[in-house]
């Protein structure tokens, strides 16, 4: 085996967002020499890619920032509930200076392949660039959504207008006065995109091939009292953050949507609808997501808002989805979204009915009509949970390629180990709990950390999950996905993405039990000395 001073790096990090640069703090705290290899030219990940106009915060600013140091909690000010992306990337650079990360990343370093050698356990990391650096352990945190996915459309190298996906947004402000601008995608980046590019384009036209439901995100500065009240109650935040099922400041409301009368149901309804943030979908009752008669009550709720909202009932009704419950795809959260559809400047198109047929050097051509564009931005989503892993030649101990051993669906030891892949630890594999990130990431990070210590004192080198231990962890998976309506439709959290080959058909890609439950499991695990991972 190779000594350790034969190795460039004790772990290599992949990605210098949220979870990269913590792991970085925590590798440090072991007196590991970590490494970090990042594609963009500077940290921040998810908020240093997604600059797009509108992109912001869906859970609450002072719910989403690192936790664990209370001096940087004391010392940072959110602005408002729902901070937009530039304070986020403003923040996530504060956190680099703070902890004087960036002498241990590497930006503009794309990672091409990751390969596992058995003889001298550890994993020989290549950068597009054709550099090498070998290292004990490859730390991915390369994030959830990350690899973006522009549409299978003939014709899009021939635009001679701007377009660019939302992902990949310019750094320079886009000034949309005076443009004719097209949308294509109507998920949650869509949505804060239209609402935002509608205020001053000419002309702006959406592309919508499946409506989503929405609801109001309610968001405002925070005012001075706020800010105290917020900076002396950080403790409770993140303790209530730790007990609700997927790391937000909601939680379940107990009671089921027939158990009180339809005026209390409707004074419920009305209330979430007015409340900010994401109550109205992880805090309603217990039963929406899993009971179909229970779904239909809240989206006629939510579709009688919508036709209220929008002045064109022919209008409203293409908004209204109508093959899909609330709730049951990410929800997206709105500020007056459906109030730009009364606006004389936006056409909506509906790309079902007359889908896109090509686009042009001069536009977008439907079957029915021809559009001309000066910018045309693509809102069309991800790659999610395994596109990024799937866009670097990751290789496990027989040559064996990750993107193969996951085609008939990921197979992982809670998210963060795979059998065949010794000494690869992820913080945001595929299932592992979601919900509110950064609470995921920390976690994940410290659980990687312990184990990291657990193996400098006890003079191990090689970690890899067991085959039972992953046939379990994927069974849990399983049967947590059964009766949620959620794993009845087509989106990113079911593995579907029309636009990359092998994702067409639903898988269950995500974890859909609790964080609570995912840490119990975890911490179990730990707590009983790793019985479930073969280390040497
Ligand atoms: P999403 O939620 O995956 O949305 C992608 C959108 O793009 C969705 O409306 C798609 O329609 C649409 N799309 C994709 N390809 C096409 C083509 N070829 N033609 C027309 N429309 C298309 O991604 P987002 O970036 O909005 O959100 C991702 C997550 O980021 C979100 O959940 C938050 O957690 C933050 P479809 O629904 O497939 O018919």
């Amino acid at each position: 085996a190779a000594t350790d001073q034969a190795l460039d790096y004790d772990a290599i990090v992949v990605g210098a967002g949220m979870s990269g640069m913590y792991q970085l703090i925590r590798l440090r705290q072991l007196g590991l020499r970590g490494r970090v290899f990042e594609a963009g030219t500077d940290v921040g990940g998810t908020w240093y890619w997604n600059r797009y106009p509108g992109a912001r915060f869906d859970s609450e600013s002072y719910s989403y920032g690192f936790s664990f140091d209370p001096e940087l909690l004391q010392e940072w000010s959110w602005s408002e509930h729902f901070a937009p992306q530039p304070e986020t990337l403003r923040y996530l650079n504060h956190v680099a200076e703070k902890y004087d990360l960036r002498r241990d990343i590497q930006f503009n370093s794309r990672v091409a392949s990751a390969h596992y050698a058995d003889d001298w356990r550890g994993w020989t990391v290549t950068l597009e660039d054709g550099s090498r650096y070998r290292a004990r352990y490859l730390i991915t945190a390369i994030g959830v959504l990350s690899a973006p996915t522009l549409p299978r459309i003939a014709g899009i190298e021939s635009f001679r207008g701007q377009s660019w996906h939302t992902a990949r947004w310019p750094k320079e402000k886009v000034d949309f006065t005076g443009q004719r601008v097209a949308v294509i995608g109507t998920g949650a980046t869509g949505v804060q995109t239209i609402q935002e590019v509608a205020k001053t384009a000419a002309h702006l036209t959406i592309f919508q091939r499946t409506p989503n439901w929405c609801a109001p995100l309610h968001n405002r500065p925070i005012t001075e009292d706020e800010q105290q009240r917020i900076k002396a109650s950080y403790p409770e935040i993140f303790r209530r953050c730790q007990e609700t099922f997927s790391c937000f400041l909601h939680t379940p409301d107990p009671r089921g949507t027939f158990e009180v009368t339809p005026e209390e149901r409707e004074a419920f309804y009305e209330e979430l609808y007015a409340s900010p943030g994401f109550g109205i979908w992880v805090g309603n009752f217990r039963d929406m997501l899993t009971d179909p008669a229970a779904n239909r009550e809240i989206s006629d709720f939510v579709a009688r808002k919508i036709r209220q909202r929008v002045k064109d009932p022919r209008l409203a009704e293409m908004l209204i989805p109508k093959n899909h419950g609330f709730g049951t795809r990410r929800l997206p959260l709105e500020t007056r979204y459906y109030e730009v559809y009364n606006q004389d400047n936006v056409t909506l198109v509906d790309s079902r009915a007359t889908p896109i047929e090509r686009i042009t050097p001069t536009g977008i051509k439907t079957s029915e009509a021809e559009f001309e564009f000066d910018i045309i931005i693509y809102a069309t989503g991800f790659d999610a949970l395994t596109g990024a892993f799937d866009r670097i030649d990751i290789r496990g101990t027989d040559g064996q390629r990750l993107k193969e051993t996951w085609s008939g669906g990921a197979q992982t030891f809670m998210g963060m180990l795979v059998e065949g892949f010794p000494n690869m630890l992820m913080l945001l594999g595929p299932h592992t709990a979601l919900g509110n990130i950064p609470r995921s990431i920390e976690y994940n990070v410290e659980w990687v950390s312990d184990l990291l210590r657990h193996m400098q004192e006890h003079g191990l080198t090689r970690v890899e999950a067991r085959p039972e231990a992953v046939q379990a962890w994927t069974d849990h998976v399983k049967s947590c996905a059964a009766g949620l309506l959620t794993f009845e439709v087509d989106s990113w959290m079911t593995g579907v993405n029309r636009n990359v080959e092998g994702k067409q058909t639903r898988t269950i890609a995500r974890y859909a039990g609790s964080a609570p439950a995912y840490r119990a499991w975890c911490d179990a695990v730990a707590a009983k000395g790793y019985q479930e991972l073969m280390l040497r």
